[in-house]
């Protein structure tokens, strides 16, 4: 039988220490915000998964709020555009042109959250990392609790609220009773394979390619490491696919170009992960809060995961510090309305990453007429103003107001 240590108490007790469980602590104690992080798996692990590569402006924009940016800056990589393959042919996509200024910068998810974890233990601020059969109780009330299992006895925080950046498959969402969500969900019929290797790029900026074996994706971290992905049948197992099998097929979707430039290598990393859309609906159940890929989960074509990640975290913090530092009828607001201001912008991203899968990925039951529409509907957008417009405004992100 465990021992119960002493309740500890905190303002908000986060559920995960993922991107969005680091940033908010980060946000949190710029302003003066007590906050626990208590995270399932080992530092290491969550160094060790290797996600996404692209951030908006609006993500470096939080990350240098948070006072962590300063990496970012320096070894980051600011991209004016990206290539899209399709047809045999290259075409840019200038997102610095389309959108009157903007860019992404190319820094990997496993920088942002080294970063943060770093300020962090810098501060001396405290995570509980492998905690065990993590769980939250009472958030439907005004005294929220979470309780883990460590070093063979039990733990307490009480909280005034539960913030759950637990990720998809965390304990949050589930804890909530059916009957309070609704779910929306689409799982894709196919996956991506991907690989890291310490190799120079393929090209200086990303290329999106739809070619008639499926789609890939040239990608990178450095000026020394790449990072690719293939689309693969959802039955495929990463056994099956030893480093010359993924390059031989990677020839076989570019171009010729991409072809005699792509400098090949052993793997650091290779992995499968399956494409879903996925939202629930609300993002708030009393005193218990999601955020990031906890409350919604994107496929990763339009690279908007983190981003989206990100910016809950920014209104979730924002109304946490209304809460605590405003005065009159507008400390409740940002709490109120967190739900309903993150749903909005997490939708049209949804719209933008299962558009742009669709229109990039051969699906199993695609027939030839199929194929051809989203040949002529990929030339369309290529060679239209307002279709590049549509596809660069989306990629670069919305800003975190975009009006009534
Ligand atoms: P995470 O990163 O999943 O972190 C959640 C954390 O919660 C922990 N956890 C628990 N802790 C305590 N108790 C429990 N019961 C727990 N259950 C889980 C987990 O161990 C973990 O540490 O979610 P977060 O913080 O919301 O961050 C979301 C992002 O990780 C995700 O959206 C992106 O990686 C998605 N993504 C991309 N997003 C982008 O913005 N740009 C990209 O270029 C991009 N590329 C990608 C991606 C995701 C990919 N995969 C593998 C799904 C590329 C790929 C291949
Ligand atoms: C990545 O570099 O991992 C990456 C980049 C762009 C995407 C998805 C993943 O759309």
């Amino acid at each position: 039988m465990n021992a119960t240590a002493s309740p500890h108490r905190t303002q908000v007790a986060i559920v995960g220490a993922g991107p969005a469980g680091l940033l908010l602590g980060q946000l949190l104690h710029k302003a003066g915000i007590d906050a626990i992080i208590v995270e399932r798996q080992s530092a290491d692990y969550v160094l060790g998964r290797i996600r996404a590569g692209v951030l908006e402006q609006v993500t470096a924009d939080l990350l240098d709020e948070a006072g962590v940016g300063a990496r970012m800056h320096q070894e980051g990589l600011v991209h004016q555009g990206f290539e899209m393959l399709f047809g045999g042919l290259r075409h840019r996509v200038n997102l610095n042109q389309l959108t009157g200024g903007k860019n992404v910068i190319v820094y990997g998810q496993t920088e942002v959250t080294r970063d943060l974890m770093e300020a962090r233990q810098a501060a001396g601020l405290p995570t509980v990392y492998e905690a065990q059969n993590v769980a939250v109780h009472d958030f439907d009330g005004t005294k929220p609790r979470l309780t883990y299992t460590a070093g063979g006895r039990t733990h307490a925080i009480a909280c005034d609220f539960i913030a759950g950046c637990d990720g998809f498959h965390g304990v949050c969402r589930t804890s909530v009773p059916r009957r309070a969500i609704t779910e929306y969900e689409k799982v894709y019929p196919f996956g991506w394979l991907g690989l890291l290797s310490d190799t120079p790029p393929v090209n200086h900026e990303l290329i999106y390619v739809n070619s008639p074996r499926g789609f890939a994706l040239c990608s990178q971290r450095s000026a020394t490491r790449s990072r690719y992905y293939l689309q693969v049948p959802l039955t495929d197992k990463v056994e099956q696919w030893p480093d010359e099998a993924f390059w031989d097929e990677l020839r076989l979707r570019l171009d010729e170009a991409g072809r005699s430039a792509l400098v090949t290598g052993p793997a650091l990393e290779k992995s499968i992960a399956p494409l879903r859309s996925f939202v629930c609906e609300p993002l708030r159940f009393g005193r218990l809060f999601l955020a990031g890929d906890a409350g919604h989960i994107v496929p990763p074509t339009g690279a908007k995961g983190l981003n989206l990640a990100a910016t809950d975290v920014k209104y979730l913090s924002q109304a946490f510090i209304d809460h605590y530092q405003r005065h009159g009828s507008d400390r409740e607001r940002g709490i109120a309305t967190y739900s309903q201001r993150c749903l909005r912008r997490i939708w049209r991203a949804e719209r933008f990453s299962w558009w742009f899968t669709s229109l990039m990925h051969r699906f199993p039951d695609d027939d030839a007429i199929v194929s051809k529409l989203k040949d002529a509907e990929l030339d369309y957008l290529m060679h239209s103003e307002s279709g590049l417009r549509t596809v660069a405004e989306n990629y670069v992100g919305l800003p975190l107001d975009f009006g009534e």
